[in-house]
């Protein structure tokens, strides 16, 4: 038994190795290497040298029934030199904006950032309720827990950028990245955008 299981082991040893250098080679099609084609894959996809410019770290969506959302996520350069999201788009969205908070007047507003996300070489740029956020507008589909939601992201050197979010419920209060707009989450001026509710803006 002792002996079967050695050689066994040593015959899969034989066997891995085997595929591991057919796998540099052209050999690749022959029957006998197609029947791994996950442990070929990993074993030669495995330099980094081709990873995307840009990842998103936990991409979600607020959840809506429809109408105005946004979304967010950790933005991650994964390059030396310093990255620029210019601007996104979706299917759930035919307007879709990069949006900042800011302070206007002592009144903390919404509205599109001027330059696009900036992402520092090797840093991250954090979107989340209360800040930088992807604006969501005239939404006609219903966002529920866990839906995916894709987007693309194109950047200043006209790269583009694919991820998938995933609809979540936000507990923070639908103000949280709208701060200033009062409750009903109804009245908000997206300059111009915004439609049927132009006229309630801020002058
Ligand atoms: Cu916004």
């Amino acid at each position: 038994m002792i002996v079967r299981r050695a050689l066994s082991a040593g015959l899969l040893a034989a066997l891995t190795a085997a595929s591991a250098s057919a796998c540099g080679g052209q050999e690749t099609d022959r029957p006998a290497a197609r029947q791994e084609p996950q442990a070929t894959a990993s074993a030669t996809a495995a330099p980094a040298a081709t990873g995307p410019v840009l990842s998103v770290v936990d991409p979600w969506v607020k959840t809506t029934k429809k109408g105005m959302t946004a979304a967010f996520g950790t933005l991650v350069n994964n390059t030396d030199a310093e990255v620029t999201v210019v601007s996104g788009a979706s299917a759930l969205s035919p307007e879709v904006e990069l949006h900042e908070v800011a302070d206007s007047g002592g009144k903390m507003v919404m509205r599109p950032k001027e330059g696009g996300f900036v992402i520092p070489a090797r840093g991250t740029h954090r979107l989340q309720p209360g800040g930088d956020h992807i604006m969501l507008m005239g939404v006609t589909e219903e966002v529920k827990p866990g839906a995916e939601i894709a987007f693309t992201l194109t950047l200043k050197d006209g790269t583009t950028l694919e991820f998938t979010a995933v609809g979540k419920d936000f507990a923070g209060g639908k103000e949280d990245y709208q701060p200033g707009h009062g409750a009903t989450g109804e009245g908000m001026d997206h300059g111009g955008s915004g439609g049927a509710h132009a006229g309630e803006g801020n002058g």
